[in-house]
């Protein structure tokens, strides 16, 4: 039987309609214009992470040889990271329950053979705070243990609109992204899958 999912933890499958994930792909696709995407790197080792990322909001994570931060800049062209656009704060208003908007989304682009290891979102003061995340194109297997590394995981799939929270006693819960199911979505240019991560930082 499949472990139940922890307190605090939303799956929303189908929460955007085609018209509003195909709008999101298109917001992306300017926005990556000016903030193209780059590959980060483990810290210490310097092993190329498997995605693709670049950031909208006030801050931006970056994962670097030096380690996992937020910086307010693009690491490739210094300029400050696009504003968040509307439509991710009205999500965010409509599933968070948190009164702080969030001030970082990492734009993560999985394409075919990417994969995200078992990990907790902990670079961020905000330690309570929700992550909401919006999935994007093709089809990715996602995996959800629990507080420690541990602990037996459940794994689903999520497809292009489906809305993920981490909320409550589940925000540090151990999670990852398995496989991408490539060609399964025709949205992504170029193909793959884009993932959205919005979080309060600071
Ligand atoms: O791609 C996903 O669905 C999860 C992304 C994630 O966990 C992260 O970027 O920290
Ligand atoms: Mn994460």
């Amino acid at each position: 039987m499949a472990q139940p999912f922890p307190v605090g933890f939303r799956y929303l499958p189908g929460y955007l309609n085609r018209e509003q994930h195909q709008s999101l792909i298109e917001t992306v696709k300017r926005v990556v214009i000016t903030a193209p995407f780059f590959r980060g790197k483990m810290p210490r080792t310097g092993t190329p992470l498997s995605t693709l990322g670049s950031n909208f909001g006030p801050l931006g994570w970056v994962a670097a040889k030096s380690g996992y931060r937020y910086c307010e800049t693009h690491p490739g062209t210094d300029k400050p990271w696009p504003a968040m656009p509307p439509e991710l704060l009205e999500l965010w208003e409509d599933v968070a329950e948190w009164s702080d908007d969030p001030q970082a989304c990492l734009i993560n682009w999985y394409r075919e053979g990417a994969k995200l290891g078992l990990h907790v979102d902990a670079d961020e003061d905000a330690k309570d705070a929700p992550v909401v995340s919006i999935s994007l194109g093709d089809q990715a297997l996602y995996r959800l243990g629990g507080l420690n590394r541990k602990d037996p995981t459940r794994s689903f799939k999520l497809s292009s609109g489906d809305v993920v929270v981490l909320g409550g006693a589940s925000r540090r819960c151990f999670h990852g992204i398995d496989r991408i199911y490539s060609g399964t979505s025709t949205l992504v240019p170029k193909g793959g899958r884009i993932n959205l991560t919005m979080r309060v930082v600071r």
